[in-house]
């Protein structure tokens, strides 16, 4: 293989997309030496083949509004790779939602979920529609309209999404009932779902913790321990939350938390009770975290700005792609940040990696340290499959073991020296479990 010629192919045939060639090519150049010392991949064209989506669905989303209007939005769902089991990742809502962004998150799914150790091939989907400031209703008219659609490509041996940026639990509730009337079967066909329908314990919180026991481990190789530390911590969804929880139950401090308005700085650190309240905001539809500071007196609100600036010992981007650029990068070097956690998909820009690597900080990439989710979805399709519910301890017990072992997969593949280079441990480990499942079955 060679990375810039195959590159420059898929730059002309797919202009523009910007998020989708940043991740193709940080994954290829990672993996380029270890592929062409086998000869195999390169025979059955496996780079060529593993960066295009298997197919892509397009479909129009009308819904009527409160006031009565139609609306109108675009669906999506890239069905990736299924080399390692069926087509498995969240649906996204948000305006920023395009081709690009959905291909980029469906390309770096295939790997992450050939990291959880369970078969599951990758995908991603979701529309551009922007749930702030929605109803309830809204929010429901919306999701069936999107399953009216989606309901025919998907399936529990097929395609089974999840959640991702504004889709939780509501919302999976909404499309699940919808596809279970329109399918007119119970099989599960959605992860994330309610306890009264066939959830799991422990998904809701499984990102959150999955990427702290991740960064506990990354601690512990580095010779720290998690007590005691600052934490910097981006976004104030789902995983945001669950991070927060686990860290702060762990004896670490967290120190910020932010939306699109801006951060909030909380130097006694965040507390259960005020983690409760992120949730809160969070419901609200409004996207907006200032509201935390007028709560909570002792706590800041800057606005317009991210809470890359304040001096931590720990980072942990948790809101959304490239959310962390080099400039972010140099001034946490310059405070003195010592490991590096990014529980967003792709939230380092390629320039905030390389500061990262050239420091020789431990930089944990996405798909490594936020699997716990797609991990624990996996685990709640186990169960469905079975008719039957593990304990929260059981969940939790299964979700250790799965970070360990993705953990050891990036010491193996990673290991330089004394250094750790974690990007490149997990790009190759996934890489090379569906490279080898492809060749041995064949070119189709
Ligand atoms: O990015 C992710 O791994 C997710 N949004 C979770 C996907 C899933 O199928 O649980």
């Amino acid at each position: 293989m060679n990375v810039n010629q195959l590159m420059a192919d898929l730059e002309r045939r797919h202009p523009g997309e910007k998020e989708y060639l940043q991740a193709v090519r940080e994954v290829l150049m990672t993996v380029e030496e270890t592929y062409n010392r086998h000869p195999e991949f390169e025979a059955n064209k496996i780079a060529e083949r593993i960066v295009e989506p298997d197919r892509i669905f397009t479909f129009k989303v009308v819904w009527v509004d409160d006031k009565g209007t139609p609306q109108v939005n675009t669906g999506y769902r890239i069905q990736f790779n299924n080399a390692i089991g069926p087509y498995k990742g969240g649906l996204r809502f948000h305006s920023s939602v395009n081709l690009s962004i959905l291909k980029f998150l469906g390309f770096e799914q295939i790997f992450k979920n050939a990291l959880t150790t369970l078969p599951m091939g990758g995908a991603k989907g979701g529309s551009d529609f922007n749930p702030k400031g929605k109803s309830d209703r809204e929010i429901m008219r919306f999701c069936q309209a999107f399953m009216t659609e989606l309901w025919r490509h998907i399936g529990p041996e097929t395609d089974v999404p999840a959640g991702d940026i504004g889709v939780g639990g509501r919302e999976i509730g909404f499309l699940y009932g919808m596809y279970r009337k329109l399918a007119q079967e119970n099989t599960g066909v959605l992860t994330g779902k309610g306890m009264t329908y066939g959830g799991s314990l422990i998904r809701p919180e499984a990102t959150g913790f999955g990427a702290v026991y991740f960064l506990r481990q990354m601690l512990e190789r580095a010779g720290m321990q998690l007590k005691g530390q600052v934490i910097a911590i981006s976004g104030f969804g789902n995983v945001a939350w669950g991070a927060a929880t686990k860290a702060t139950e762990l004896g670490a401090k967290v120190v910020t938390i932010s939306g699109p308005d801006g951060y909030i700085y909380d130097a006694e650190g965040l507390t259960p009770e005020k983690i409760a309240y992120m949730l809160e905001l969070r419901a609200s539809n409004n996207d907006v975290v200032e509201p935390f500071a007028e709560k909570f007196p002792g706590a800041k609100f800057i606005a317009g700005k991210k809470p890359w600036e304040v001096k931590v010992d720990i980072a942990m981007p948790c809101a959304t792609q490239n959310e962390l650029n080099g400039e972010d990068a140099k001034q946490l070097l310059a405070n003195g940040v010592k490991i590096v956690a990014e529980v967003s998909n792709m939230g380092c820009t390629p320039e905030a990696i390389d500061a990262f690597i050239a420091a020789k900080i431990p930089y944990g990439p996405g798909k490594a340290v936020n699997a716990g989710g797609v991990a624990t979805s996996g685990l709640e399709m186990s169960q469905n499959s079975m008719k039957m519910n593990w304990t929260a301890e059981e969940v939790d017990a299964k979700l250790h073991q799965i970070m360990s072992s993705i953990h050891h997969a990036c010491l193996e593949y990673g290991t330089e020296g004394d250094y750790v280079n974690y990007m490149k441990g997990a790009n190759i480990a996934g890489f090379m479990k569906v490279a080898k499942s492809m060749v041995e079955q064949g070119i189709i």
